[in-house]
């Protein structure tokens, strides 16, 4: 292989278009390949079609130098990395297609020696199942030795977290999983060209479960964080207070609770798992399911609140799924706010920092986008959705008189 093997990725979202533009800015050429031909268009043009941090200004460097090119067709290459979604259906389980047709462009562009490196998030054994996919479409490449020897696969899970992705990119460690051991060490070699963390090899398998496994760990800690804070209303205790006295113990780390897990990753994930080991996943779909019910507690909170006025105006401090992004995509905040306006209690009313105008999916659900300072002045009830930094500048004096469902713990 070159110094700088050429690279096709497929995906270009929040995973794929960074991680192109971070290895053509090491030097690599780069072809994405996304299925969405607006997307291509955009990033053509130099531009990013998702917000994150510092990501506008790398696309357009790398797109002017050439070194990424994108299109919606494969190109031959030396390296392919799958980074496309991988949704749940409503069944919960995960909806491999897009892995699947991403594979199966990939399956006629193969040659001998070319690595395959799968970094979308997936059940454990998918990657051994994409190489027999493979192996059926070029029954050739089977002929001639199979993976690990005509070609070479590896799961690479990425981990970064939204906001800090083109920092973490190189900075976090990387688990690799070869098919084979050979597969392994091919995939070391290229992440070790451009990420300064460590990598550590593993199994596929393993490492498509560790990817699963960390999520699930969250989801599964943030599930008590919340049980605890519905604990708390029960038996009139504060919950942060709580959490802040158990955590001064040495081997005692709660996380917060909030207003229900939101995004694309720790919500999802942890199905993943129980959907190969149903028996066995108690405790991670309990975790699931408590931290899915947790937006009803909220709304039941503000509803039997509301109903103690004559038509309130209620704030929704919040839409985002986090903390200082603007991702309004599967947020419990959203949720929240919505299911609140849907009942006529009285008049919803939201702050967003991060956004100018409501998304097209939420317009119609009779939520008024409105400044903060209108908020504060304008509403009876306040429920805090997300702990932006701009409402923990917020005195607590300010909402002195106002009755606060606080979701985050902004005034504690
Ligand atoms: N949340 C709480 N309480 C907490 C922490 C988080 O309610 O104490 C909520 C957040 O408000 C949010 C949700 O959980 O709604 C998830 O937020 P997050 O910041 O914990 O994680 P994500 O989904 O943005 O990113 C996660 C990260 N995984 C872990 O921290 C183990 C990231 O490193 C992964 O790369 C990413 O998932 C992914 O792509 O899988």
């Amino acid at each position: 292989m070159p110094a700088f093997p050429k690279i096709c990725i497929l995906g270009l979202g929040y995973i794929g278009l960074p991680t192109a533009a971070v290895f053509a800015r090491s030097g690599f050429q780069v072809h994405g390949v996304d299925v969405n031909p607006a997307t291509v268009e955009t990033i053509r043009t130099g531009k990013a079609h998702i917000v994150e941090v510092d990501l506008d200004g790398l696309v357009q460097a790398v797109t002017s130098s050439g070194r990424l090119t994108v299109s919606t067709e494969v190109e031959a290459a030396d390296i392919f990395i799958v980074a496309v979604p991988t949704p749940l259906t409503e069944q919960n389980t995960a909806d491999l297609q897009a892995v699947a047709n991403a594979v199966e462009q990939i399956a006629p562009c193969i040659e001998r020696g070319n690595l395959i490196i799968i970094e979308s998030t997936v059940p454990p054994g998918t990657t051994d199942a994409m190489c027999a996919l493979i192996n059926d479409k070029r029954p050739d490449l089977k002929a001639s030795g199979d993976v690990g020897v005509s070609y070479h696969a590896a799961h690479c899970p990425e981990r970064v977290l939204p906001g800090r992705i083109l920092i973490e990119l190189i900075q976090n460690d990387r688990i690799i999983g070869g098919v084979t051991e050979i597969c392994g060490e091919k995939a070391q070699a290229l992440y070790d060209q451009v990420i300064q963390g460590a990598c550590y090899q593993t199994n596929a398998r393993t490492a498509e479960l560790a990817k699963l496994t960390e999520n699930a760990f969250r989801d599964v800690n943030i599930a008590f964080a919340n049980e605890l804070s519905l604990i708390c209303d029960a038996v009139d205790v504060d919950v942060w207070d709580l959490i802040a006295l158990a955590n001064k113990h040495p081997r005692v780390n709660i996380l917060q609770p909030g207003p229900g897990v939101g995004g694309h990753c720790i919500a999802v994930d942890p199905w993943f798992i129980a959907e190969r080991a149903p028996e066995h996943a108690n405790l991670i779909s309990l975790a699931r399911t408590i931290n899915d019910k947790k937006p009803q507690a909220i709304i039941d909170k503000v509803e039997a609140l509301a109903r103690r006025f004559k038509s309130p105006t209620i704030a929704c401090l919040g839409l985002a799924f986090k903390a200082n992004v603007d991702d309004l995509r599967a947020s419990p905040a959203v949720t929240i706010a919505s299911t609140l306006a849907s009942k006529a209690l009285g008049k919803v009313i939201a702050v967003e920092p991060h956004i100018d105008t409501l998304p097209e999916d939420i317009k119609g659900a009779g939520i008024e986008l409105v400044s903060l300072e209108h908020a504060l002045t304008e509403s009876d009830i306040i429920v805090t959705l997300a702990d932006h930094r701009a409402f923990k500048k917020i005195p607590a004096a300010k909402v002195a008189e106002k009755s606060v469902v606080d979701t985050r713990g902004i005034w504690r």
